[in-house]
């Protein structure tokens, strides 16, 4: 594993209120000295760590620093500078690792308090449900697994998948203009084809107890993929005919529509539910749902309480599932 590591610390926040900053004009030192309360030592020291990460700022001796170009790499630093709730998880960014969920469980295994958001540029074992595989070329994606210990009963953790997939599919239309759709439990589609998918798990500390990681899978900015998932897989980028994508941006809009919604979870999740039943493609749909070696056929006619499918059997008979495939009729 190579990590870039960068704790929300004082640091990497002064950093990104000075990206911030920067990308609202240019700016003469004393300003920036102002703005963020810091010494003319920690202002030169800022603006070369953000020239190590690629951010290119001139100096000029009349207009003061400008911010000329930003790197395409996904920095903590840049995904902070993107923030604008008050939910900032801890964020670090790696270059390579097996699976950022991993990474994640790991640290809720040593006492990470959380929320805490992992990226990576490059997954050498990303997986989706069931052991199955999730495919993203180098810096291309978007990979990340956030770390949550929430305080509520483990039983309705489920809602917390469900509100994943709405702050996905409100940051890609917020940021990209592009709807998209949720097909429950945790895809992200749009017009049909898959965009992003998630992956909740879950785990316990001999110490801290229990915790959640939710990883998102968003493809971005690929412009191909394998030939197994050319037909049912699209990036943001060839939706939008070619059109790169800014990966923090992206990342920061998802954090924060997270954050708004985790946040309204302590006053009930019928307003998230009222979201996600408006973005999803199967409700109202005939589709078959298997779940292990069960599979059953119906009507999906509403989420429940947790962000469970009621299907309506043929029978008439309405029953919930928390988890399972959905195969939608004439699909
Ligand atoms: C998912 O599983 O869709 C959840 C994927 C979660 C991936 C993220 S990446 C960050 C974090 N770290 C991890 O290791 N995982 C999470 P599932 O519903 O089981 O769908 C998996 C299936 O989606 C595969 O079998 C393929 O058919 C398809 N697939 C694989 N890669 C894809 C891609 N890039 N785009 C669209 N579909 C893909």
């Amino acid at each position: 594993m190579t990590a870039i590591p960068s704790p929300r610390g004082a640091c990497c926040s002064v950093a990104a209120r000075l990206l911030r900053t920067l990308r609202s004009g240019s700016a003469l030192p004393s300003e920036l000295l102002a703005a963020l309360g810091v010494t003319n030592d920690a202002l030169l020291h800022l603006t070369t760590h953000l020239e190590s990460l690629g951010f290119d700022i001139s100096r000029h001796p009349m207009l003061g620093y400008t911010l000329m170009e930003e790197p395409q790499c996904l920095t903590p630093e840049a995904v902070l500078s993107h923030i604008e709730g008050d939910w900032v998880p801890e964020v670090m960014a790696l270059s390579t690792t097996t699976s950022t969920n991993t990474e994640a469980a790991e640290r809720g295994l040593l006492e990470a308090s959380g929320p805490l958001a992992i990226f990576a540029e490059h997954q050498t074992a990303g997986r989706g449900r069931l052991g199955r595989k999730w495919e993203a070329k180098a810096g291309e994606g978007l990979l990340v697994s956030i770390l949550l210990r929430p305080n509520s009963p483990q039983a309705t953790w489920t809602r917390i998948t469900t509100l994943t997939a709405l702050a996905v599919s409100e940051a890609i239309e917020s940021v990209t203009g592009v709807y998209a759709g949720i097909k429950w439990p945790n895809d992200i589609l749009v017009d049909s084809h898959k965009v992003a998918g998630i992956l909740a798990e879950t785990g316990t500390s001999p110490t801290r107890g229990a915790f959640l990681v939710v990883g998102i899978g968003l493809n971005v900015n690929q412009t191909d993929f394998p030939p197994e998932l050319a037909s049912k897989a699209a990036a943001l980028r060839q939706i939008l005919g070619g059109k790169v994508v800014n990966r923090a941006a992206l990342a920061a809009k998802i954090i924060d529509r997270l954050g708004f919604w985790i946040e309204r979870m302590e006053q009930g999740f019928e307003l998230a539910l009222k979201a996600v039943t408006l973005r999803s493609t199967v409700l109202g749909r005939q589709l078959t749902l298997h779940s292990g070696t069960m599979s059953a056929t119906g009507t999906a006619e509403a989420l429940d309480e947790n962000g469970g499918l009621l299907l309506r059997l043929a029978d008439g008979e309405l029953r919930a599932f928390s988890a399972g495939e959905v195969s939608l009729r004439g699909a």
